[in-house]
């Protein structure tokens, strides 16, 4: 089984500016605690970060087929997309939405998630670790053995 695993704008900056809101956790150490996770329920991840809304919507389309579901932090497309609310939609496979920070503690234009009603669930504020429990999660709900 393989999970795509999608990363938003500015997210490969993650680690090296603003420690205080995302911590010193770097994309790597995100992308080896997931394939971690996975693996050890004999899943395959295959990840992707990009800065450009229609890039993530073609790799989400072009994956729909090979992935059975998605670990997405959108980034600032969770607040403003529209297009990115509708390509999950369109792609028919769970997508579990992950926030590092604390979406709901920080400013107004944040609290709300477009993506959020065609997505299987969120997990915002647990930083790290939020990442983990929204792979499991999704095995979990794809019927894949603990
Ligand atoms: O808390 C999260 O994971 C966010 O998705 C991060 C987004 C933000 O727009 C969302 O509201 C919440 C921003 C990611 C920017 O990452 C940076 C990393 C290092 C330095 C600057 C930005």
């Amino acid at each position: 089984m393989n999970l795509l695993l999608v990363h938003g704008p500015n997210l490969n900056l993650l680690g090296e500016r603003k420690p205080e809101v995302y911590g010193r956790t770097t994309l790597l150490d995100i992308e080896a605690d997931v394939a971690a996770a996975a693996g050890a329920r004999g899943a395959a991840v295959l990840s992707f970060q990009s800065n450009h809304e229609g890039a993530i919507i073609d790799f989400l389309h072009e994956h729909r087929k090979l992935a059975a579901g998605v670990v997405m932090n959108a980034g600032a497309y969770t607040h403003t997309s529209v297009a990115l609310h509708d390509a999950i939609e369109a792609i028919h496979i769970p997508v579990v939405e992950v926030h590092i920070s604390n979406t709901h503690a920080r400013e107004g234009f944040r609290h709300r998630s477009l993506i959020a009603p065609a997505c299987l669930g969120q997990v915002t504020g647990l930083g790290r670790d939020g990442y983990t429990f929204a792979t499991n999660l999704l095995l979990d709900r794809l019927g894949v053995q603990a």
